[in-house]
């Protein structure tokens, strides 16, 4: 734990929320090296089944704290190649191989790697009020943190394009109408429905669970010949599972499945 990064660990669900607001939660050094360990946590940890990121205050995350990039506070250019690499993408992989639903709440603006890092999750809600910002053209960058992926595959390349190029802000609702996030909902109720969410998957067959996310990512590279064996290998996984034993038997039985996640 740190102070960049506020940890809650309750039936089931590791909630994250990113604790910079005053710098509208932009990456320092210490916030990226909590996230990750957090995500690490969730990798290594039986007990979590569920992981929900938000941030703290007004905004979800404003990418990379600038201030720490400052050209007349360095020697030279920094070599952002070896920041990446350093930082934002083990804990992308991390998010993205997590065998566990990850689920972002997206409670105000999201820009740069911060919009990123939310499209990398599994189910993204976002408050109505909240904007996605490639803001990255805007500084001379271009996209990282996976956008270029994650806006090429769920939007095309014109949407992916006309995002990265203009940095236009993309509100929570056109987000939701173009298939760019889960749901845009009231600013009131994001807390209450991310969590009501986050509750069901945490009592939910979480190795079934794991392997539907491993499916439907694995299919975005793959064949469909290719893809039917990854459904068979990863259909034979559950298919020995105490979970799905007792979804059958409580089928049969006209009750509720009570998972335990194994
Ligand atoms: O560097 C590497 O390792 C490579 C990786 C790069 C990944 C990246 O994410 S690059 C992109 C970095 N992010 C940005 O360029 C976004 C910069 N921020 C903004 O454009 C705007 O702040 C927002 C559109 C996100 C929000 O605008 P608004 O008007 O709602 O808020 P604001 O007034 O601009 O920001 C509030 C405060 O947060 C303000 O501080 P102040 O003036 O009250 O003391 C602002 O400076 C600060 N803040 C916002 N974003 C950042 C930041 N401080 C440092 N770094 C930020 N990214």
């Amino acid at each position: 734990d740190s102070d960049s990064i506020l940890l809650t660990l309750s039936e089931g669900v590791l909630e994250i929320t990113l604790n910079r607001p005053e710098r509208l939660n932009a990456f320092n050094d210490e916030m990226h090296l909590a996230l990750r360990a957090a995500f690490q946590r969730a990798h290594d940890e039986a007990e979590v089944r569920c992981v929900l990121l938000t941030g703290a205050g007004r905004g979800f995350c404003a990418g990379q704290d600038l201030g720490d990039r400052d050209p007349r506070k360095m020697d030279g250019p920094p070599d952002l190649g070896h920041t990446l690499e350093t930082f934002y993408n083990p804990t992308l992989r991390l998010i993205r191989a997590l065998e566990k639903p990850v689920i972002a709440a997206v409670n105000g603006v999201a820009a740069g790697a911060g919009a990123n890092i939310a499209l990398a999750c599994d189910i993204v809600f976002a408050a109505k009020s909240a904007r996605f910002i490639q803001a990255f053209s805007k500084i001379g960058l271009s996209p990282d943190a996976g956008g270029s992926w994650s806006l090429s595959r769920l939007l095309g390349e014109a949407r992916a394009k006309g995002l990265a190029l203009t940095a236009e802000p993309l509100g929570a609702e056109q987000a939701e109408a173009w298939g760019l996030i889960w749901k845009a909902v009231e600013d009131a109720e994001l807390m209450a429905v991310a969590r009501a969410q986050a509750a069901t998957f945490a009592s939910g067959p979480t190795r079934g669970l794991g392997l539907t996310k491993m499916s439907i990512q694995a299919a975005a590279t793959n064949s469909f010949d290719a893809q039917l064996d990854v459904e068979r290998d990863n259909q034979r996984i559950a298919g020995r599972s105490e979970d799905y034993a007792e979804g059958v038997i409580a089928f049969f039985d006209k009750r509720t499945p009570e998972f335990k996640g194994k």
